[in-house]
């Protein structure tokens, strides 16, 4: 892909320093009450919501424009069904030998077991993917920078977006992910990023009772 020359920019700029403070202000609270959640209704939100909240995510800021991301959408109850069998057997391994002692106290809090319903329940299954490298239609490899990174910033502005649009979602990273390879039938350029989970909650719903770190606590200015 190669751009040609410059245009204008065509920023949302021009705020008053006044709409910047109560912008900013508006958009911390709605972030602020984003969780992560593991109780998911079957109801299906509208497609068209989430086609704009992958178009927000494919915004996404990238290592010399790359774009080295695919996302794999799964609403297919039997598709669903083999992620759920896949995830829970190595889930199973995590949580009975394979996670050190320190990793599942850490977990204590979360609740969280290799049981996974909701791979079933919820409507969506996003398969998130970095693309290693690319592939010209010629079948050239075309060079990747920064993918992890890339992936990572899409994947913030996806689940942000999604939040925004009323959505509640969880990041599942099973592992390893391979499997998601083969039966979301992704090429070998291709590896797992995370499995996100995406769909209305329940109305009974219920989060862990655990906080944030202040701004002091993860910030210094110099
Ligand atoms: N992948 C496992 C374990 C797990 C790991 C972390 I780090 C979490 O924040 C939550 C869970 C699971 O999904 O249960």
């Amino acid at each position: 892909m190669t751009d040609k020359g410059f245009i204008p920019l065509d920023g949302s700029r021009g705020y008053s320093e006044a709409e910047m403070r109560t912008r900013a202000g508006d958009f911390y609270s709605q972030a602020d009450r984003r969780r992560t959640v593991r109780n998911f209704s079957s109801r299906v939100p509208p497609r068209a919501v989430l086609d704009d909240c992958l178009r927000a995510a494919g915004t996404a800021p990238s290592g010399a424009n790359m774009q080295p991301w695919h996302f794999a959408v799964v609403g297919d109850a039997t598709i669903k069904r083999r992620i759920r069998i896949a995830a829970e057997k190595e889930e199973r391994e995590f949580y009975s030998g394979l996670a050190p002692d320190e990793w599942l106290e850490a977990l204590g809090p979360l609740g969280t077991t290799a049981e996974k319903p909701f791979l079933e329940t919820a409507p969506w299954l996003i398969g998130i993917f970095e693309q290693s490298y690319g592939v010209a239609p010629d079948g050239e490899r075309v060079k990747h920078y920064y993918v992890r990174e890339s992936v990572g910033i899409a994947t913030g502005i996806l689940i942000t977006a999604l939040h925004n649009a009323g959505l509640a979602t969880l990041t599942h990273t099973p592992s390893p992910m391979g499997f998601l390879n083969e039966i979301m039938e992704r090429p070998a350029n291709e590896r797992p990023f995370l499995l996100l989970v995406v769909g209305y909650p329940t109305d009974d719903a219920t989060v862990p009772d655990i906080g944030r770190k202040s701004l002091d606590g993860f910030s210094s200015f110099l």
